[in-house]
């Protein structure tokens, strides 16, 4: 039996045999993670340039962090919102004096942190901004990712997220990403807007970085037009861009702030919108809510996670070894031809692979990295995203690059 359980493949049959098949990993099958590092059932160590999907910025089983869930799990987990607990307000005066927002509506997921901001900015409008129920439309971007629940697939332009699911939400309009002139010109053909969801970076879409005062011009917009600026920094936030939040790039203050991801470190889920009174106040005592959102793990967990990112510098960490990536990685593989753009902004980078999407050449490439030690996986097909902790220190943002350059130098398909 001990053999078999160093084996990956019985790992992966069972899942294969026992789980929906919604998902298609790497063939790798982890059992430890510590900081930069996790280790699969063979012993093998990886450096994880995924960080699960930039829920796991502070590293792997952070020491402060497991010590908090630890010590509340044993203490009181959950008391449902029935009842007041010792740790959500303190979390609550501490994540918005953090962000600087009057209030924070707790959830757990992040598309539960979506549909929150979605169901609050229709309630506001509804509520202050006179606007005829139900007829509030909220503006979303061309190759958005904001989860995946019905009402956020309705508004999703991949097909192999939205296709199959229907019938779907209405009230939402798409523009493309990173153009101020259609979404002005969206703005004044739809009087009835009542706010535009973006993220200031797009991840999934490959890492997508719009033009400088992209960002500035939207919230622009959106203040000239009377509508709110919603941003979804679930994966762009907390220090993952080599600021707190991709917002602060611009200097823009959304008007309704989505986090998720490390907001735990990776260790819980936990997600969090925040807004002031004036739109926060227009949901009321039993309008909205969930079993476990502002649980007390949740609240203390949240309070360390969010700690340790200020003592820890991990966005200043992000900002310098982020650039170091970029530079470096451009240097080792300049003039590959496989190599078809490096880009990103902090920790959050992807590698444009000169292939078509439909091509396997990325899963490829991945498949390679993970025999040297370094996991990552495409997006989109010829898209592989880059996505260490921001713990990482500048040797081991040196040698991962290496790693990937000596296997794109030595790419034979
Ligand atoms: C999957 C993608 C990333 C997100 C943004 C909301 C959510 C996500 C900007 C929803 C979640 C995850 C979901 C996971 C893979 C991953 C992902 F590839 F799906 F798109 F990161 F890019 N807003 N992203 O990135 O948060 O409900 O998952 O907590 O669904 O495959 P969630």
């Amino acid at each position: 039996m001990t053999e078999t359980l160093n084996h990956s493949q019985y790992y992966i049959e069972l899942e294969d045999r026992y789980g929906a098949h919604n998902y298609h990993p790497l063939p790798v099958v982890l059992t430890k993670g510590r900081g930069v590092f996790v280790w699969d059932v063979e012993g093998k160590r990886y450096y994880d340039f995924l960080s699960a999907y930039s829920a796991v910025n502070q590293g792997h089983g952070h020491p402060r962090i497991v010590k908090v869930l630890q010590e509340q799990a044993q203490r009181l987990a959950l008391t449902s919102r029935a009842f007041y607990n010792d740790k959500l307000g303190p979390y609550e005066k501490f994540i918005t004096g953090y962000f600087g927002y009057d209030k924070v509506l707790p959830m757990n997921t992040g598309a539960e942190g979506v549909e929150t901001a979605i169901k609050l900015v229709r309630k506001w409008a509804y509520e202050k901004k006179g606007i005829k129920p139900y007829e509030a439309k909220i503006i979303t971007a061309e190759g958005n990712f904001h989860g995946r629940t019905v009402t956020i697939v309705s508004f999703s332009t991949d097909p192999e997220a939205k296709e199959g699911f229907g019938p779907y939400t209405p009230g939402f309009l798409t523009v493309p990403y990173n153009n101020l002139d259609a979404l002005e010109q969206t703005l004044h053909q739809n009087p009835g807007t009542v706010a535009f969801l973006v993220e200031p970076i797009q991840g999934e879409a490959g890492v997508n970085v719009p033009d400088k005062g992209y960002l500035a011009g939207a919230k622009k917009l959106c203040e000239q037009y009377g509508c709110l600026l919603i941003a979804d920094e679930i994966q762009t936030g907390i220090a993952r861009t080599g600021k707190l939040l991709a917002s602060q790039h611009e200097n823009v203050r959304p008007d309704v702030l989505i986090l998720g991801k490390a907001l735990s470190g990776g260790v819980y889920p936990i997600s969090a919108v925040l807004a002031d009174d004036d739109i926060m106040l227009s949901i009321k005592p039993g309008q909205h809510g969930s079993t476990f959102g502002g649980n007390p793990i949740a609240a203390a967990v949240a309070v360390e996670a969010l700690q340790v990112v200020k003592d820890e510098h991990l966005a200043e960490n992000a900002a310098r070894t982020g650039e170091i990536f970029r530079s470096e990685l451009r240097k080792k593989t300049e003039n590959i031809p496989l190599v078809k753009q490096i880009r990103g902004k902090g920790l959050l980078n992807a590698m444009v692979i000169n292939d078509t999407p439909e091509s396997d050449t990325a899963w490829n490439i991945c498949l390679q990295l993970a025999d040297k030690g370094l996991l990552a996986k495409p997006t989109h097909g010829n898209i592989i995203r880059f996505a260490p902790p921001l713990v990482i220190t500048d040797d081991q943002i040196n040698e991962a690059v290496d790693i990937i350059a000596s296997v794109i130098r030595n790419y034979g398909g």
